[in-house]
């Protein structure tokens, strides 16, 4: 009878007005006599709230009575972005939302972009696990994400006089979309010391004692799916002193600030993301934190298992949990140690169970970003841990030795401790020994990670543990959402939106490739995406731009391997050639306006080099009389989801240029494409595979190849090397003080000149010229470039997080949907 007066949430715009008002006065106690667009964004935030949690509910009481396989995604960052806008595309009711805020008086645009980004990750493996949870909750996998509710997010940034300028992202003042679960909590031990004895019965028993409690506490976010009831859980923890005897003994013996010392030091775990991109630097607080996270979630998976009153050798079949990157790593150890000292498991059973629960993801090749941790740091730490990995170790390298006899080389090459002073701890190769499958997340990247930095592990373990699932990306966000006038002109020729549903259908879209009016309609839309954009750039740069002019857009982390320095020595050398022009060649170039956007890592100086020379250049290339409109050079401040949301709908052209081998996927170059941009990229990443899907005649591809690239370092120290005469010039003109204090670029240029182009910047430079020299030929043609764009857009199917999410489940999770029997 209950269910009668349960809220069932609106469905009409008068209903959704009485809610949203009802929100602010009671829910939030605002006036609404002063009803500012936040409070607008509050009452329809917690309007949609209430009609998705119903589903939550339900979703969780029907997967908890199918009793089936769950998937578990472990990732130390969820790069969610903003909420409202999706959760109204999967509730369905956007529109009645919009004619409501419309008769109170606001814009549902303004309304949207109130909410403050959940951002909660640094770049492309935070937001792929965003991606997947919105394919999981679409697909109608029984799926959980585990995550940490960082009180700080990723840094704002901000750019002072050239130079980045990190600000604190306190995100949590008003977060309409997590629920605090004060009954959830997990202790978690740190510290402490290992005690073995034989019991009463002459049991050997092992046990962690004393140390340090830390509490953690759950916050569930809940994550709707597109076009089903599903709705997932996404749950972060938080973390809190624990209100055990200890500290009441300390406070009540007068002890207070150090009580309260104790507190803040449990709090701090959670406190902030590492704001690190494929760098690893071995803070113990970032251990804390893997250890924390780890220990909390796999309780937590455990606790819900034992529910289900089954034995142990079938958790395997209940649970699969995926590593997002090696960063989860500690919680193969931690569920072996539960099962051997605390579950009373022998070591064999326990170890078949955790090596079929788990899969480990790789993401990057960089030796730079693979994960070691001190022996004595986690000897410290988490010392029972740091026997179960001697012993995991001890148990692989006896089964390697009798594969290979005698190989000690082989031995210390694969084994999990790196003999160094101090011994070291590789993550990567403690996930491969203790998952089942291992995956890279593009092609030639999977390919890479078994011929170089694992093949030993190949050898051992046979190929078959190794796959690929190639990246993909969610196209409700990244379509539908970002740009949504080119989703309803496809959807106007398709007849319908299935194709948000199966990306495949935009296939249909090839015999329009060139139909006159639909191509008018593409290139209108791709224009008004940048107007937006250049009226964005006015705003935050100061600086106008002709939206008639070619967008060229490079937005991704800063890093030297990405090869930002590569894009603005370009520029300069093209601002170069039109200084020397004559005004009649001038009035033949194609106009250009040259993005960027990304953060530097606080402690990454060459990042941060490279952003002061782009905004340098910038200064001086925007003011100068002699090129006008025909190169503009903009650094958009602060790049994030919601900032992407409104670059990438507006680009022509974006760069993908990463030196080859390097980019393990790269994902926003599928966004790109998607959005009707093309791109210049090298053969790196997904840029192979987009290439096979979207043809060969649509991607301006260049410079050197993956399998060169350690010739052509090695020649140049060794060989008979010179650096580009082009790049030369664009160092002189550096070096002469065209764009101010010469000496502060001088180590960028010294990367190239004296220490080895690591990167291979000078070899891909003259590469990298023609190939923009093409592209501003292929621009003038506007009727062949609507065709490619359309072309490319038709064959990009295969790049949904759908595709991959399916993947993952049939060869990694062995997991199946869960039908939902949807309500008339
Ligand atoms: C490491 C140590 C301390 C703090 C942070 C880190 C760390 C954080 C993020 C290390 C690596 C991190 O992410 C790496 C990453 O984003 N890799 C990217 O993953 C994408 C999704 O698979 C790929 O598309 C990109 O090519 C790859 O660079």
């Amino acid at each position: 009878a209950w269910r009668k007066f349960s809220p069932k949430g609106f469905t009409s715009k008068e209903d959704f007005e009485a809610e949203c008002v009802r929100h602010i006065e009671t829910t939030l106690a605002r006036s609404l006599f002063n009803c500012d667009e936040l409070a607008a964004y509050s009452g329809t935030a917690l309007a949609f709230r209430d009609r998705l949690i119903i589903d939550w509910n339900k979703t969780q009481q029907r997967q908890t009575f199918a009793d089936q396989k769950r998937i578990y995604y472990l990732s130390l960052e969820f790069l969610m972005g903003r909420a409202l806008d999706n959760a109204m595309l999967n509730v369905g009711l956007k529109n009645v939302a919009k004619q409501g805020l419309d008769e109170l008086g606001f814009r549902i645009e303004d309304i949207i972009n109130q909410e403050h980004d959940a951002a909660l990750g640094n770049g492309g493996l935070g937001r792929l696990a965003a991606c997947f949870l919105d394919s999981m909750a679409s697909l109608n996998y029984p799926a959980w994400g585990y995550g940490l509710r960082y009180r700080y997010g990723i840094f704002k940034q901000e750019i002072e006089n050239g130079y980045q300028v990190e600000i604190p992202d306190y995100w949590l003042d008003f977060n309409p979309w997590e629920f605090p679960r004060h009954d959830v909590t997990v202790d978690v031990q740190f510290f402490g010391w290992v005690n073995k004895y034989t019991d009463d019965e002459g049991k050997q028993v092992v046990s962690w004692q004393d140390g340090e409690m830390v509490t953690a506490v759950a916050y569930d976010v809940p994550v709707p799916g597109y076009g089903t009831s599903t709705v997932n859980n996404l749950r972060l923890w938080s973390s809190k002193a624990s209100s055990g005897e200890f500290d009441f003994a300390k406070f009540n013996s007068g002890d207070y600030e150090s009580a309260v010392a104790d507190q803040q030091r449990a709090e701090t775990i959670s406190a902030v993301l590492y704001p690190n991109d494929n760098l690893e630097r071995g803070k113990e607080l970032r251990l804390k934190q893997q250890y924390f996270w780890c220990a909390a979630s796999l309780h937590d998976i455990i606790r819900r298992f034992k529910k289900t009153q089954r034995k142990w050798s079938e958790f395997p079949d209940q649970v699969a949990i995926q590593l997002n990157d090696t960063h989860p790593t500690l919680a193969i150890v931690e569920l072996q140690r539960i099962l051997i000292d605390k579950e009373g498991l022998e070591w064999n059973a326990a170890w078949d169970i955790v090596t079929k629960t788990f899969g480990y993801t790789n993401h990057t090749v960089l030796p730079e970003a693979l994960e070691k941790w001190s022996v004595p740091l986690i000897q410290n730490l988490l010392p029972r841990h740091l026997q179960i990995i001697y012993d995991i170790n001890l148990f692989f390298l006896q089964t390697v030795e009798r594969r290979f006899p005698k190989d000690r080389e082989m031995l210390s090459r694969v084994s999990i401790i790196e003999e160094s002073n101090p011994k070291m701890v590789r993550m990567a190769y403690l996930a491969i020994v203790g998952s089942h499958k291992v995956n890279g997340v593009a092609e030639l990247h999977s390919d890479l990670i078994k011929t170089t930095i694992f093949k030993d592990f190949v050898k051992v373990y046979g190929p078959d543990k190794f796959t690929n699932v190639t990246n993909g990306i969610t196209p409700r966000r990244w379509l539908h959402q970002a740009n949504p006038r080119l989703s309803e002109l496809i959807a106007s020729k398709l007849g319908s939106y299935e194709f948000l549903k199966d990306l495949t259908l935009l296939n249909k879209l090839e015999p329009f490739v060139d139909d006159k009016e639909f191509k008018k309609e593409w290139a209108e839309i791709k224009y008004a995406n940048k107007v937006r954009l250049a009226q964005h750039i006015l705003k935050s740069n100061g600086v106008s731009v002709n939206p008639k002019a070619l967008f060229d857009v490079q937005v991704k982390r800063i890093h030297e391997y990405k090869r930002q320095q590569l894009n603005i020595f370009g520029v300069i050398h093209r601002y170069l050639a039109i200084k020397s022009m004559t005004p009649e060649e001038r009035k033949k170039l194609a106009p250009r306006v040259s993005i960027f956007g990304g953060k530097a890592a606080p402690g990454y100086w060459m990042a941060k080099t490279i952003i002061h020379l782009i905004n340098k250049v910038g200064e001086v290339i925007n003011k100068d009389p002699d090129v006008g409109d025909l190169l503009k050079v903009i650094f958009l401040e602060d790049y994030n989801v919601s900032k992407a949301e409104i670059i990438i709908p507006a680009s022509d052209i974006s760069e993908h240029i990463s030196t080859a081998g390097t980019e393990a996927s790269g994902t926003s170059n599928m966004k790109f494409v998607l959005n009707g941009g093309l791109v210049i990229g090298t053969l790196d990443g997904a840029n192979i595979e987009i290439t096979r899907e979207i043809g060969e005649e649509n991607v301006f591809l260049f410079g050197n190849l993956a399998e060169d690239v350690e010739d052509l370092r090695h020649n140049h120290f060794y060989g008979d090397y010179s650096v580009n005469p082009e790049l030369l010039k664009v160092f002189e003109c550096i070096k002469s003080g065209t764009f101010g204090d010469e000496a502060a670029f001088g180590a960028l240029i010294s990367a190239i000149v004296d220490h080895g182009d690591y990167y291979l910047v000078s070899d891909d430079f003259d590469s990298y010229c023609k190939t923009h020299d093409l592209i501003d030929e292929s621009y003038k043609n506007q009727d062949k470039w609507v065709s490619k764009s359309i072309q490319s857009v038709a064959r990009m199917g295969f790049f949904t997080s759908d595709r991959c999410i399916n993947e993952y489940a049939d060869s990694i999770w062995n997991i199946e949907p869960l039908a939902v029997k949807e309500e008339a």
